[in-house]
């Protein structure tokens, strides 16, 4: 083999072994290069005769040829190796299953509020909503609440900004305040035929919202929701207080098999006013007086604040606590699981 012939054949071993572009570019630099070999051949021309330099010139001409195109074949190689492990590094398997979007559901207090809402709505009442910060005026003195009274502490309600020393603004300690608001809107509507002597449309509606108080342990929490409904007319009783307490019940439990008891109690805008019991005669809780609600006669200045003559209207009222019964119907014992936001408890009840 001849000399030039076993310099192509060394170019093509030096090609082969680079395993990356880098390494190639090392091995041409030696062939092809400024100092390299070619050139160094090349150089030796010079001291050759006319027709020797010919021959020889196109036999370097030649090696070098065959070298440049081992180079782009093994640059193509290399390329195409590079491709091929970016190809399977970067693998796709179209027929892994697609992330699905998480299914959401409703909080179980909200789930409690809408069957609250639904049952109180076959029964006619309507559902109030209004203002989370209040005055002074719709949280305690329009509902007859005394000056002195400990609930207006600053101990027990959050008081905010936006108010003056005489009318404070606060967050709602309860949701009667929305029932005062809903009443007078109605007796504003129906002013001209009160006045007149002709009766107005009787008040049903229930107030379920947020509430807020200052308390905080296992089964109080500072944010809590309430429920409270009101019945204003010329002719309603404690007894239709009582019928209705009681279907709400069975609808809301889904038994026949529990009874109400109403035990005599105090609040300031109820007189007289009774907390009512029930008892389950079946499950876990069976035997057990469990506290659901708080009831009463609206007491006279309330009926005067909501715009009425209390000697021609009454009304009955009632106030409930949604997260101790969606605790009551879920068996769940601690209400702070409610307001930790933890997706794993809540996703139970959807
Ligand atoms: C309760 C207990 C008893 C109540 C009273 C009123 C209003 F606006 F008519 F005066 N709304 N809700 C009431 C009565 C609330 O909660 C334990």
């Amino acid at each position: 083999m001849n000399e030039l012939d076993a310099l192509v054949d060394g170019a093509r071993a030096g090609f082969a072994q680079a395993a990356t572009p880098a390494d190639l570019e090392n091995a041409k630099a030696q062939y092809l290069g400024k100092s390299g070999r070619i050139t160094e051949l090349m150089k030796g021309l010079g001291a050759l005769s006319v027709d020797e330099k010919k021959s020889r010139g196109a036999a370097i001409n030649q090696a070098k040829q065959a070298i440049e195109a081992a180079l782009t074949e093994r640059r193509q190689a290399l390329a195409d190796a590079e491709l091929q492990a970016q190809l399977k590094a970067e693998a796709l398997d179209v027929s892994l299953p697609g992330r699905q979007r998480g299914q959401g559901g409703l909080h179980p207090v909200s789930l409690t509020l809408e069957r609250i809402e639904a049952i109180f709505g076959s029964m006619g009442f309507e559902v109030a909503d209004g203002p989370e910060i209040e005055s002074d005026w719709f949280n305690f003195t329009a509902l007859n609440t005394p000056e002195d009274h400990p609930a207006r502490s600053m101990h027990d309600t959050f008081y905010v900004e936006g108010g003056s020393d005489k009318a404070p603004n606060l967050l709602r300690t309860h949701t009667s305040p929305m029932q005062i608001r809903h009443a007078v809107q109605h007796v504003k509507r129906h002013r001209a035929d009160l006045d007149a002597g002709r009766s107005m449309p009787e008040i049903r509606v229930i107030a379920p919202g947020r509430t807020y108080r200052v308390d905080s342990d296992a089964t109080h929490s500072p944010m809590f929701h309430q429920c409270e409904g009101l019945w204003v007319g010329e002719n309603v009783s404690f007894k239709d207080l009582k019928h209705v307490f009681n279907d709400f019940c069975r609808t809301f439990f889904e038994s026949d098999d529990l009874v109400l008891r109403f035990r005599p109690s105090f609040f300031p805008f109820t007189e007289p006013s009774a907390e009512i019991d029930i008892q389950f005669q079946q499950g876990p809780l069976a035997g057990r007086w469990l506290e659901v609600a708080g009831s009463g006669q609206v007491h006279p200045n309330v009926v005067r604040n909501m715009g009425l003559d209390p000697e021609r209207y009454i009304g009955f009222a009632f106030g409930m606590g949604p997260d101790r019964l969606t605790m009551l119907r879920y068996g769940v014992n601690d209400l702070r699981l409610f307001f930790d936001g933890d997706v794993r408890f809540l996703a139970q009840f959807r």
